[in-house]
């Protein structure tokens, strides 16, 4: 069992919380833009119990929920551990039952459920909303979906039994013309199996069409893209298998000859129709966009050319290089109107980039202006004490415009290192890229987590909210309007106590 009273990762600002929290009426500095009428939810978590080893990967943490809520220029906070069986049994159980990332046969006997992902998953990656309901996303077992005002737990959902596969990814995507989600499950008949099953799901939330294909080697699919007629899907570098998960080692490991698929296959299609495009080793961990032209399929993404993370080992043994872990952003080409199966890669800016990219949702699969992420920027004050593994300090948002290249940067201190943000439209019909960023700040110098709101066509700060103390680290996070979740305004009931005379 790994001690978190030595210092290491789980020190400093990362020391452990294990709270719940409720903020009302939150701290703001300057003014929070009164069209503001939704909520930002936050998904990570953090080691409840340590985990068992020193090698597993944080990927492992316990999931927990937060979430701003905004209404009338006025911000609540909220935020809860997503009490997944596993979590609970560990409650109950005063310490870690389960093992390393992905990994079942290290779990306790007790605990091991090979059949059932849903009793041994902690939901720790994403929220998604869609069909007025809001669910907390992990890729290796089926969503749980979470009460959107009070963040309570309420369970797995394979939507009435019509969504099959055991796994669900963390990175769907909902279609801004026709308002269905894509989502999809890889290893979705069990661990380390090669079949990938895709589903779209009506705004209603009904499943009305399915797809079964295989993937060319069992991979992190980790997201995906799509354009108004096609699915696309990365397989790259991580491989797995039983005899691995047997021998008590972590689900990923990176192997540096493996080539990089892309997967296309009409949508609408039964997937006879796959073709899988082949290129040179990479990562793909995470997508930004993608559209049609003509008979080409334009997909953007944050690139690397070797493994993105340090805690999943190489099966040769070579080590981590954090110059092969850089992201860049770059255009692929896909022309399906050639036999072949190669496409064409461009770095788009040879700039270092945060692997976490935003659009304007409401252009994605369609053809778009604005790339929003986050960098270290080399020209900022940062303190070298505070970088991370990669020696950087994540202080810039930028937009970055396709149509000339032109960089746009909001920097938000020397002490932030900031989390992922979202795009926040103005209004329904404001046109692309009129609105607003949000997104968390870690303030390693006050401890605690602030929150950032940033005119998106200036790149100028308009508000941040304070709250009194760190929160758990985040993975992703999504601005949802009350037009897309059932939110109350009311962050507490009407006096119900006794009455005296
Ligand atoms: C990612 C995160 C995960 C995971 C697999 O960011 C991939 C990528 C937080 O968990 O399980
Ligand atoms: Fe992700």
């Amino acid at each position: 069992m790994v001690d978190f009273t030595k210092g290491g990762p789980a020190s400093g600002y990362f020391a452990p919380l294990r709270y719940e929290a409720d903020v009302y009426d939150c701290e703001v500095e300057g003014v929070i833009p009164r069209e503001l009428d939704g909520a930002f939810y936050r998904v990570g978590g953090e080691y409840f119990y340590p985990p068992i080893r020193e090698d597993d990967s944080p990927f492992s943490i316990d999931g927990f929920i937060s979430s701003f809520r905004f209404k009338n220029g006025i911000v609540d906070f909220k935020a809860r551990w997503i009490k997944t069986p596993r979590f609970l049994n560990n409650l109950a159980a005063r310490k870690q039952l389960y093992g390393v990332y992905r990994n079942p046969f290290t779990h306790d006997p007790s605990v091991q459920h090979l059949d059932k992902p849903y009793l041994g998953t902690v939901m720790n990656t994403a929220p998604i909303a869609h069909h007025g309901k809001l669910y907390a996303l992990k890729e290796d077992a089926q969503p749980f979906e979470m009460d959107p005002n009070t963040l309570e737990t309420l369970g797995p959902w394979n939507f009435n039994g019509a969504y099959k596969a055991q796994t669900f990814s963390a990175h769907p995507k909902v279609d801004p013309v026709t308002g269905d989600m894509i989502c999809y499950g890889y290893e979705a008949t069990g661990l380390c199996t090669d079949d990938l099953w895709i589903y779209t799901v009506s705004p209603k939330g009904k499943v009305k069409h399915e797809i079964r294909i295989k993937v060319p080697y069992v991979s992190t699919l980790h997201d995906m893209v799509l354009t108004q007629k096609y699915l696309i899907f990365p397989v790259y570098g991580y491989v797995t298998s039983i005899e691995r998960l047997k021998a008590g080692h972590l689900h990923w490991a990176w192997d540096q000859t493996k080539p990089t698929y892309w997967g296309i296959l009409r949508r609408d299609g039964d997937g006879k129709d796959v073709r899988w495009f082949k290129g040179p080793t990479s990562s793909v961990m995470h997508t930004i966009n993608a559209y049609d032209e003509g008979d080409k399929v334009i997909v953007d993404a944050p690139i690397s050319d070797g493994n993105p993370f340090p805690f999943f080992p190489s099966v040769d043994g070579s080590p981590w290089s954090p110059k092969l872990a850089q992201h860049t952003l770059r255009r692929l080409t896909f022309d399906m109107s050639s036999k072949a199966d190669t496409y064409q890669e461009k770095i788009l800016d040879p700039q270092d980039v945060v692997d976490l990219a935003r659009v304007d949702d409401r252009f994605l699969s369609l053809p778009y202006k604005y790339v929003y992420s986050m960098m270290a920027d080399p020209t900022k004050p940062y303190d070298a004490a505070r970088a991370g593994a990669n020696n950087r300090v994540v202080n810039t948002y930028f937009r970055y415009d396709l149509s000339n290249g032109q960089w746009l940067k909001y920097f938000v201190g020397d002490v932030h290192n900031l989390q992922e943000l979202s795009f926040i439209p103005r209004s329904a019909t404001a046109p692309e890229g009129d609105g607003w960023l949000i997104g968390t700040a870690s303030n390693y110098a006050e401890m605690r987590t602030e929150l950032v709101i940033v005119d998106a066509l200036t790149m100028q700060e308009q508000a941040r909210v304070i709250l009194p103390f760190r929160m758990t680290p985040q993975v992703h996070a999504r601005w949802y309007s009350a037009q897309e979740l059932p939110l109350t305004d009311k962050p507490m009931p009407p006096y119900k106590g006794r009455v005296q005379s």
